[in-house]
């Protein structure tokens, strides 16, 4: 009898940790988040993927997040030996497709963090969709070797 009450209050944490990834039934996915943490007030990148599980194209138009005071969409687009950011209003993620947000590529600038990030905490982010959805992600947060 002891061992199963043992083994019930073991599972449980387990179930509830897992409920919420279906309890958003909408066509964006948000997953493998991170944030790259930079010393003071130098931005940090916030990384990650986007599936889109309908069968239009969905962007994504906007991300948010109490942590930081801006969250900023951007591009890294190389020309050559330089490469230079640019900020984009939205990322397309096509039908039945995914988008990697990384390193080099799109990624989220967040700027004027509210109090100093923990590395190995995470960080609850809102991401916005052009269909009118959005999606609570929780974020990473690595040091800036991305560890
Ligand atoms: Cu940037």
């Amino acid at each position: 009898m002891r061992r199963t009450l043992c083994r019930i209050a073991f599972a449980l944490p387990l179930v509830a940790a897992a409920l919420p990834a279906f309890a958003a039934p909408g066509s964006m996915m948000v997953s493998d988040c991170w944030i790259r943490s930079m010393p003071g007030d130098t931005p940090s990148g916030g990384y990650f993927k986007l599936m889109n599980m309908s069968d239009k194209p969905i962007d994504l138009v906007g991300v948010s997040t109490d942590a930081f005071g801006m969250s900023m969409l951007h591009q890294t687009q190389s020309n050559g030996s330089t490469s230079t950011m640019v900020m984009v209003d939205k990322a397309s993620v096509p039908a039945n497709g995914t988008l990697a947000f990384a390193p080099g590529g799109y990624h989220v600038m967040f700027e004027k963090a509210k109090k100093p990030l923990t590395v190995g905490s995470s960080i609850p982010v809102t991401f916005k969709f052009s269909d009118g959805e959005s999606v609570e992600a929780q974020c990473a947060v690595k040091n800036a070797a991305g560890k």
